[in-house]
């Protein structure tokens, strides 16, 4: 009896570990230049063994927080909302960046201004749920400075 809880725990042990382990929001920071939306960039980091999908972020900060990307059509480049959120594969990265995905933040309940923080909470579905800090950092460069350059006030 003994041998065979050991043997289940062994079995149990890898997948706890992973679980634990989830998803990671690294380095979020907002950008907002005006009193009415914000946005909110970060890596999503998926430390599990299967793949993970960023379904909805809410926050106190603001009404509505949308996951947007940019995409180029007829040489413009526009904010497309993403429906379908994003997934992250298994052990892999991606990143939120200026130019390119980003949470939207939709009708500030408060302005923002340099150095703020907020709470986002992200919703990863059968993956979870994981809270993250983000500090307003509107002079913080980033290496899209052409795509940024397209979009003013992201
Ligand atoms: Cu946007």
């Amino acid at each position: 009896m003994k041998t065979l809880t050991l043997a289940a725990l062994a079995a149990l042990l890898p997948v706890a570990a992973l679980a634990h382990d989830g998803m990671h929001i690294n380095d979020a920071y907002a950008r907002s230049t005006n009193p009415r939306t914000a946005a909110v960039f970060l890596q999503l980091a998926n430390h599990r063994a299967v793949d993970c999908t960023l379904q909805g972020i809410s926050t106190d900060a603001a009404e509505r927080a949308e996951l947007h990307t940019h995409l180029e059509a007829d040489g413009v480049m526009r904010m497309t909302h993403l429906e379908e959120g994003i997934t992250v594969p298994a052990g892999e990265v991606h990143d939120l960046v200026r130019g390119g995905d980003h949470v939207m933040l939709l009708g500030l309940t408060r302005p923002l201004t340099q150095g703020d923080s907020l709470t986002l909470a992200f919703d990863f579905g059968d993956c979870g749920t994981e809270e993250a800090e983000a500090v307003v950092d509107n002079d913080r460069a980033e290496a899209a400075a052409t795509a940024d350059a397209a979009h003013a006030g992201h």
